[in-house]
């Protein structure tokens, strides 16, 4: 029997090319992660850029312009683990949670189930009004020009307060 495996959907800085990928091309090369292919997710979602230019999917559905492009990887539970610490799931900056996708690799198009790193529902909301109600559709070259990366941020102050901060300022 193979062990388990979680599909997971990156929309951010795990993708390819992008300022956490060396974690998923680490977990590749142990056999942790395969990349799948190129998905869409069904439902229009906000893609917003909170603090320090992170990206962050909001789970409003209803809310988003647009059905939010992005990478889908098969990764195992060790994997896993080292994901859910790089999104700081228990200090409750992403929440891990269901999406549905279709495949934009061309052949007919299967909606498929998988998990994204949605931004804790504790500032979801605020974060959407602080962005304008605005989203994107994708995190391109573009926006991650205004991306900062950990170490360079300031270390006095956590990220939840960052956040907090970027929701609350004018
Ligand atoms: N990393 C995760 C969530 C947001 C981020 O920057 C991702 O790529 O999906």
């Amino acid at each position: 029997m193979s062990p388990k495996k979680t599909l997971i959907f990156s929309y951010g800085t795990l993708k390819q090319g992008f300022a956490n990928h060396s974690l998923m091309q680490d977990l590749i090369s142990t056999n942790d992660a395969v990349f799948i292919g190129s998905y869409i997710t069904d439902l229009h979602l906000p893609l917003v850029q909170g603090p320090y230019g992170v990206p962050f999917l909001l789970n409003l559905p209803g809310s988003g312009q647009h059905r939010v492009r992005g990478e889908l990887y098969s990764v195992s539970d060790s994997g896993l683990v080292r994901l859910d610490e790089l999104e700081g799931i228990t200090l409750g900056h992403y929440e891990r949670l269901p999406i549905a996708l279709t495949s934009e690799n061309g052949g007919v198009p299967a909606v498929v189930q998988a998990e994204a790193y949605y931004a804790h529902r504790s500032f979801a909301a605020e974060m959407w009004r602080k962005c304008g109600d605005v989203g994107f559709d994708a995190f391109t070259r573009e926006l991650d020009k205004d991306y900062v990366r950990r170490d360079l941020r300031p270390k006095e102050s956590s990220f939840r307060d960052q956040i907090r901060l970027f929701c609350s300022s004018n």
